[in-house]
């Protein structure tokens, strides 16, 4: 789609921090992040928004999903456990769909909020 931005930043039209990229999809940093690290996965093909996907979707959803674990060892944010056995680290994903979900760019995309707390607006 011409006019999207993150479709630009697939195509390397305009700049961004890519962290992943294979042929499907690219994952780069949050221009304004709202935690340590705030990553966004996104699918290089065109979708506007999860409430557009169908079944048919259901393979690049789940290579979008299964990136997670990888970028959040890659970023220190993945869950391990002391020695106690208790949970550390962690992070939260959030897929924003529509005005009422608070999306504001129209290309579906996944966010990775991880890292020392607080976050802005994220509990
Ligand atoms: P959402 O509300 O779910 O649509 O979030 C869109 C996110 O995209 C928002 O956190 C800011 C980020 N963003 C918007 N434009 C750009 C950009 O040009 N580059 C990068 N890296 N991130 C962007």
């Amino acid at each position: 789609m011409t006019n999207c931005i993150f479709c630009k930043i697939a195509a390397k039209q305009i700049p961004s921090s890519i962290v992943y990229e294979d042929d499907e999809l690219m994952a780069f940093k949050d221009i304004n992040p709202a935690a340590p690290v705030h990553l966004l996965v996104i699918p290089k093909l065109h979708v506007a928004t999860l409430s557009e996907c169908t079944e048919s979707h259901a393979a690049l959803l789940g290579r979008m999903l299964a990136l997670v674990p990888k970028l959040a060892d890659e970023y220190g944010c993945a869950v391990s456990y002391d020695a106690e056995g208790t949970p550390q680290g962690g992070y939260k994903i959030l897929i924003n769909s529509g005005p009422d979900g608070g999306q504001e760019v129209y290309h579906l995309h996944l966010h990775l909020y991880g890292g020392p707390r607080p976050w802005r607006g994220l509990r």
